[in-house]
């Protein structure tokens, strides 16, 4: 099934969503629960708000922001042995939760498919104890080459902290390439820079290099 899935990718469209994978391949787990990879580190999450120091504060957004891209675009490799197809979710479909956290208090979240076709995800995390909260939105473009998808994410996410004069840091996303799909095994490399930058004037260019013919190491 996996060969007929390769050939099917010969029609492509441009919308991944509309791919039809093995079952194998297949996570039942939607995309609009993606969006709490923002804040699984609640103490990584509210640690810019304890900054006194706008240099030190803008340090621990990047930190933040670094520390989430193993979960976002890692885990379900390293759980599940490979990266799955997520279930494209319908218009207007939520998911919520919350961290409830000793030190901390309660950080929420609120994610809602704004688009079907093409899938485009907007969300909503607070934490209302330590006055942030981020926004952002995300939808992919992706396109074929001979062995592999190359993703470009469009949207962005902006973090803000109110006890800084409403401070913001505006998120752009990485691209990635998924690699390994001739040999049944999918998985996300980010390519290329995202940045952050900060209405207190600091700037941060985040760079991504992974595995290539000769040399390098996935997700470096
Ligand atoms: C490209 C992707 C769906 C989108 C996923 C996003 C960009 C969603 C927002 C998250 O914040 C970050 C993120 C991480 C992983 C991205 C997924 C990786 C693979 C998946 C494709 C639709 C799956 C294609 C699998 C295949 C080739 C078997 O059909």
């Amino acid at each position: 099934s996996w060969t007929s899935f390769l050939k099917s990718i010969a029609s492509y469209n441009g919308d991944l969503a509309s791919l039809t994978a093995p079952p194998f391949i297949l996570s039942p787990v939607s995309l609009t629960e993606y969006s709490k990879f923002w804040a699984e580190s609640t103490s990584e999450f509210v640690a810019p708000t304890l900054e006194q120091d706008p240099e030190q504060r803008f340090l621990k957004v990047v930190r933040w922001f670094i520390g989430t891209l193993r979960e976002q675009y890692c885990s379900r490799n390293e759980k599940l042995g490979s990266e799955k197809k997520p279930l494209n979710p319908f218009l207007g479909e939520v998911f919520t939760g919350y961290w409830d956290n000793a030190e901390y208090g309660r950080t929420v979240l609120v994610s809602e498919q704004v688009s079907h076709h093409p899938p485009v995800t907007g969300y909503a995390i607070w934490n209302d104890d330590n006055k942030v909260q981020l926004q952002g939105y995300n939808g992919i473009k992706a396109s074929l080459s001979t062995s592999a998808i190359s993703v470009r994410q469009y949207g962005h996410a902006v973090l803000t902290l109110d006890s800084f004069g409403g401070e913001k840091y505006l998120i752009t996303l990485p691209a990635l390439h998924i690699e390994g799909i001739l040999f049944g095994s999918p998985y996300v490399e980010l390519e290329g820079k995202s940045f952050i930058q900060s209405t207190s004037g600091y700037k941060a260019t985040i760079e991504y290099s992974g595995k290539g013919y000769f040399s390098g190491k996935k997700n470096t």
